[in-house]
């Protein structure tokens, strides 16, 4: 079977006396064997930023509104840390390398924001190994947003997106935003279906649950209602609410702070409601069982009052220690449970992903570029760009909801599982433990290929649902060769 290293090869070859086609095709080898490349994206002060450091879990991308906040920047995994500042015109420089307050410190000198194309930031943070985070300006309007920084990043008028993967920040449940989101993504998508794939966050989950102790359990019941909601359809494969602030804090939990809360959690109920009651009032108050208001201070601008509280209210049920504590938040922030969605949506695919974004590129190179001897490698990246089966789960599972499918809701739960929705191992796909026995996984597997097999076969069927069904046929068929491969590798 061709792959997509055979059609850039074959595509290298053609092109070898283009010197400037050849620097991009190369370019692209090159990205093919990198980490994957996932951008997040949104409007001003989403927590683009903040999102970025809780799941580095360490305070680099700058959060203030300074100059750098307007410029895309890079975040690669390297020995030696290391800033370089790309301008538009001329040559590559180095930046000094600042730490603050356990805060890297990103320093323009002369240059501005506008004279700039990228900054590079080069660090030795092992989540980097494993992904290359891109963090993007926001931008305040849809006319902005096209003629921004982060469209060219993602939908540069000559080429194909530079990220692989994107997380949309959105900062509220309004379908405005969601449509705002929509006409984002419809300017980075081309006819050619190049748009690299998506996950949605609602951010700052805590302030949209009002900042109240079960703020995150009405945020997660709205999400799962949004989540069904046809205007997400094709924005997003998943949507997750994150409280940043409160993700970034608790995965860097300092002992100090742990001992700070545990002060406060000693105090009667009324004081510390009291105390509670204004930002103003908890920093100020004067009373010597508290932690000191330089303390307090800080505590409210790393984990928000929100966070006070939780945390707080999480150290009553009996944790004893600060690692605890801190698993505790960052799990009920969201974080958790983002990084299993990443997990399942970019990392498990991440060569189908590098793929698209590799054939993408080939085809559009030669589409731009027809030479006499290029029409049947055009031909090939087409196909392969409509037919490689995981490209085809992907865009199933994105616009699941509006298609309208004649399937009960339980068989759409099963569609988005089998097609790897979930998790793309073939006990994932078919909602089994890991350890089920191999007996058991096989005959659930014709099981399910059965089923989706007369589904799609109905004479009554509409044309799409038959369409998707045999998508799902398909998947059956790829867990039954796994599963297969798997048993007699180990016999
Ligand atoms: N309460 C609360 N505040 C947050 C959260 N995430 C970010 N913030 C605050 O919102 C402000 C903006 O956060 P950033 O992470 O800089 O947002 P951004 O999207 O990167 O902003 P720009 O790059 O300037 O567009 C900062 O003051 C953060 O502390 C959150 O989850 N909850
Ligand atoms: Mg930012």
């Amino acid at each position: 079977m061709t792959t997509a290293r055979d059609l850039l090869d074959l595509a290298i070859r053609a092109y070898r006396r283009e010197p400037e086609i050849l620097e991009t095709l190369q370019a692209h080898r090159v990205r093919l064997d990198e980490p994957l490349r996932v951008a997040l994206v949104g409007s001003v002060k989403a927590g683009k930023s903040t999102l970025l450091n809780a799941l580095l879990g360490e305070h680099l991308a700058p959060t203030d509104a300074r100059e750098c906040t307007r410029v895309v920047t890079w975040y690669r995994h390297g020995s030696t840390p290391q800033v370089v500042a790309k301008p538009v015109n001329g040559s590559p420089e180095n930046l000094p390398v600042h730490r603050q307050h356990g805060r890297l410190e990103l320093d323009l000198g002369d240059a501005t924001a506008d004279s700039l194309e990228r900054i590079d930031v080069t660090w030795p943070a092992d989540p980097l190994a494993e992904l290359i985070l891109v963090d993007t300006p926001g931008t305040v309007s849809i006319s902005e947003s096209i003629s921004s920084r982060t469209q060219k990043f993602l939908a540069p008028p000559d080429g194909v997106s530079e990220a692989d993967a994107v997380i949309y920040m959105l900062r509220s449940l309004h379908l405005s935003d969601v449509e705002f989101l929509h006409d984002v993504k419809n300017h980075h998508g081309r006819a050619d279906g190049s748009a690299p794939r998506s996950i949605a966050v609602l951010s700052r989950a805590d302030e949209l649950g009002g900042g109240r102790l079960d703020a995150m359990v009405s945020v997660n019941a709205a999400a799962a209602k949004l989540r069904t909601d046809p205007a997400l359809d094709g924005v997003c494969e998943a949507l997750v609410p994150v409280a940043g602030l409160l993700a970034l804090a608790s995965t860097t939990l300092r002992q100090s702070e742990f001992s700070a809360f545990v002060a406060l959690e000693k105090l009667p109920r009324d004081e510390r409601e009291a105390l509670l009651a204004s930002v103003d009032r908890f920093i100020t108050a004067e009373d010597e069982n508290l932690p000191s208001p330089r303390v307090r201070a800080s505590l409210v601008e790393r984990f928000g009052v929100y966070g006070i509280r939780l945390a707080i209210a999480v150290l009553r049920t009996g944790i004893k220690d600060a690692p605890t504590l801190s698993a505790e938040l960052v799990r009920r922030s969201g974080l958790d449970e983002l990084r299993r969605v990443i997990d399942v949506h970019f990392q498990q695919r991440h060569a189908e992903l590098k793929a698209h974004s590799a054939i993408s590129a080939v085809y559009r190179v030669l589409q731009d570029n027809p030479r006499e001897h290029t029409q049947e490698l055009l031909e090939d990246a087409e196909e392969f760009l409509a037919n490689a089966h995981a490209f085809r789960e992907m865009r199933l599972i994105s616009h699941v909801r509006s298609v309208k499918l004649a399937l009960a809701p339980e068989e759409l739960e099963e569609l988005i599982r089998l097609t790897g929705g979930n998790g793309t191992s073939p006990k994932q796909r078919l909602g089994l433990d890991e350890d089920v026995d191999d007996l058991t996984a096989h005959r659930a597997a014709y099981d399910a290929l059965w089923a989706w097999t007369e589904r799609a076969e109905h004479p009554l069927i509409d044309r799409d649902t038959a369409a998707a069904c045999r998508v799902v046929r398909r998947s059956c068929e790829g867990i039954l060769d796994e599963l297969s491969q798997a048993h007699f590798a180990t016999v």
